[in-house]
């Protein structure tokens, strides 16, 4: 492992956990909530002061370093030369708002388009979900096994927010067919928190059908590190300059769903 790389996860993991306390803390004080491009899209100060925090430290300590983020205190970037920090202070903000629960801060290292570093943190329960290319990935710092073939008939699909793409790739003509045969249907609200899910295999699968860089890119690292596929519905690489649809899971499911459901009308 390169010197720098253990120091940038290192650093990532003691900030990730620091950044948590600050959401603990913020508890006892008053929440203020804003919606962003509609009513149901929020946003509220803790997001704001969390990614503040986190790029202030990425800042300080990697000054070349790029940072993309949610909540806009990164760049806006063309580019995936260097090494990128893509940041969501809060995954799940509306559970964070409603619940006080099952939102997760999620950090991805990228050098050069590649992933290296994945960060998911689900505060409340204190699960840090953590990978290093190459080296592992890990639950609180127990190793998590590589995932195993799971048939469609067997599995626990988690499935994100409105279920029709811009290009009603997949509607619910298509996508009854899929709940219909797999086993449950689960939506945490999170996709962080759903992507790590599937890493730890508590989730076989999750399909969402918008997401931003920032929701999926710590969770790419942790899910490949575990041999689980990661792409959009059109089973392209996820790629953290642009917006797409995701699909995830062990690779046999993932051809399964790709093959059988989503491009069942094509
Ligand atoms: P957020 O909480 O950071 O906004 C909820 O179904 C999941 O989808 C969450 O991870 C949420 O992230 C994300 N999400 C909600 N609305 C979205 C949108 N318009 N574009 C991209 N991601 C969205
Ligand atoms: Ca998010």
């Amino acid at each position: 492992m390169e010197h720098i790389w253990k120091q940038i996860d290192t650093y990532a993991k003691q900030w990730i956990k620091q950044a948590g306390t600050l959401i603990k803390q913020s508890f006892s004080k008053e929440l203020l909530i804003q919606a962003k491009s509609n009513p149901n899209d929020l946003v509220t100060n803790m997001d704001r002061e969390v990614e503040r925090f986190l790029v202030g430290k990425i800042r300080e300590t990697f000054p070349s370093h790029h940072i993309i983020g949610e909540e806009g205190f990164g760049e806006d970037l063309e580019s995936k030369e260097g090494v990128i920090w893509v940041i969501d202070p809060i995954d799940g903000t509306m559970n964070f708002v409603h619940q006080q629960r099952n939102f997760a801060i999620s950090i991805g290292v990228f050098e050069n388009g590649i992933g290296r570093i994945g960060l998911i943190y689900d505060v409340m329960h204190d699960e840090l979900y953590h990978a290093f290319k190459g080296h592992g990935a890990f639950m609180n710092d127990i190793e998590l096994p590589k995932l195993e073939p799971v048939q469609v008939k067997e599995a626990v699909i988690g499935l994100n927010s409105t279920w029709v793409t811009p290009n009603k790739r997949i509607d619910k003509e298509v996508l009854t067919p899929l709940v219909r045969d797999v086993r449950g249907t689960r939506s945490y609200g999170s996709a962080a928190i759903e992507m790590a899910y599937v890493a730890a295999g508590r989730l076989d699968a999750y399909i969402t059908m918008r997401l931003s860089p920032w929701d999926f890119a710590g969770g790419k690292v942790i899910v490949e590190e575990v041999g689980g596929t990661t792409t959009t519905l059109d089973g392209a690489p996820l790629d953290i300059l642009t917006k797409s649809s995701v699909l995830i899971a062990n690779p046999i499911l993932h051809s399964e769903i790709l093959n059988n459901y989503v491009k069942r009308d094509q």
